[in-house]
């Protein structure tokens, strides 16, 4: 089943064709009403006329997520304040999020495609979504509601805040026949299915739709194992759009990129040099559609690949591999994205807390654990005395939780071996989840 069957199994002439036309009036667009790109297109003497086919894109300079830093709020919008009716923001990065905003064109193709998506995996408007994704600046929660909404489905915002027993009293009491959220909340909830001892028989769950985080083969048998349902991936990025850039379809071969409001390319990381189908690379993205927050060549970090070849499904759009690494250190964990040094900063602020920081990711009965290691100064007037030091924990696990959204438990380590563990970097990472 296709939701748009004409567009999405469009013959590949065609569909280039429709990415020229959009592109060029994207890049006019863009030229006109964003200063940044303007600015640069002027500075190294880039006619946007003049880019009349998609081997003239790679020629344009990509964006990183430090240019979208540097516009903060709203430097990078596409339209007027008054024409944007959402906005989001996008979360785990250093210093400043980035702000995105969307028209009430864009909302409507954002629900399409989130449509196209569920649609591509059977669900339909006889199915109960339960949408497991946070609601809030984050755009999993909205994004999913409105694309499940517009297929007709019944809707339920259950979001990222329920403890997941609630989420499966309301899977059991509300017969929920599709689950969307991350893989790892997803295993959290499968893990409080064993814990009361039910079985996935008594739920009604047919499809599980994941995402916004890396998970592997191993985790969607465990999922499917364990929740009785069939798992698809799903993949998006806020700058972009949010969920609906790319999803599997039944076939399960890789996620199929939505071209017709998309331009993918993978690039060499260091060089920018393109890569051909079939090469790991980082993935760029360029909006031909977007009018809130337009963004061209946009280097998102993922290294993964583009597939080649025809997929059963009848779809002609070149899906994408599983996401195998970034080119960043972000860290994802417990529903949250953010940077080592993101961490490092808020701990910074602490007068009694050495800067070295040791963050070690592991999982627990289903759920991510983040267990962060300092030393307190020696200069600290309290260093021996017990009482002020867990003081001092308390408030910064507390400081982590409402700056950051992440629960950690805070060790603290002598400070000589800490330093050798993060080394000149500062910070260190390990990770002893199995995805
Ligand atoms: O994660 C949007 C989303 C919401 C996608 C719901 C899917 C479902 P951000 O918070 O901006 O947006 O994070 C984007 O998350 O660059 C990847 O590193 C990672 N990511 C997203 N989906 C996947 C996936 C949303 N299926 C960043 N597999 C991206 C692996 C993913 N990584």
């Amino acid at each position: 089943m296709m939701y748009d069957a004409a567009t999405e199994s469009l013959a590949r002439a065609e569909l280039t064709q429709l990415q020229i036309e959009r592109l060029q009036a994207m890049l006019r667009r863009v030229y006109r009403n964003v200063a940044f790109y303007r600015t640069r297109f002027d500075q190294l003497g880039i006619d946007v006329e003049q880019v009349r086919d998609l081997e003239a894109l790679q020629q344009l300079p990509c964006t990183t997520r430090a240019d979208l830093q540097a516009a903060y709020p709203y430097g990078m919008f596409g339209v007027p304040l008054r024409d944007i009716v959402r906005l989001h923001a996008s979360s785990g990065t250093t210093g400043k999020p980035t702000v995105v905003g969307y028209t009430r064109n864009d909302l409507q193709h954002w629900s399409a495609l989130v449509a196209r998506q569920l649609v591509s995996v059977g669900v339909s408007e006889h199915d109960i979504v339960q949408i497991a994704f946070s609601y809030s600046l984050f755009t999993g929660g909205l994004g999913f509601h409105y694309g499940a909404e517009l297929l007709g489905a019944a809707v339920v915002p259950a979001s990222s805040g329920a403890n997941a027993a609630d989420q499966l009293a309301i899977m059991r009491d509300y017969k929920t026949t599709v689950l969307a959220g991350t893989p790892s909340y997803a295993l959290t909830i499968a893990t409080a299915l064993e814990e009361q001892s039910l079985h996935p028989e008594e739920l009604n769950l047919r499809v599980g739709v994941f995402g916004a985080e890396p998970w592997s083969e191993a985790l969607r048998e465990r999922i499917e194992t364990k929740l009785g349902l069939r798992a698809y991936d799903t993949y998006g990025v806020s700058e972009i759009m949010g969920p609906g850039v790319a999803a599997e379809c039944e076939q399960r071969c890789g996620m199929h990129i939505n071209e017709d409001h998309f331009i993918a390319e993978i690039i060499d990381p260091l060089t920018e040099i393109n890569r051909g189908t079939g090469e790991e690379g980082e993935l760029v993205f360029t909006t031909i559609t977007k009018e809130g927050f337009p963004v061209i060549r946009y280097r998102t970090g993922d290294l993964a690949v583009l597939l080649d070849g025809d997929c059963d499904c009848g779809r002609t759009f070149v899906r994408m591999g599983r996401v195998e690494g970034r080119t960043d250190d972000l860290v994802m964990a417990q529903g949250i994205k953010f940077m080592p040094s993101q961490l490092r900063e808020v701990l910074m602020r602490q007068r009694w807390i050495r800067p070295d920081t040791a963050i070690v990711l592991d999982r627990k009965d289903g759920s991510d654990t983040i267990e962060v290691q300092v030393a307190v100064s020696e200069e600290a007037p309290f260093f021996d005395e017990i009482s002020r030091v867990s003081e001092l924990r308390a408030e910064i696990v507390r400081t982590l939780r409402t700056e950051m959204g992440i629960s950690v438990k805070l060790t603290f380590v002598e400070s000589a071996t800490l330093r050798q563990k993060v080394g000149t970097k500062g910070v260190s990472v390990t990770d002893h989840r199995q995805r």
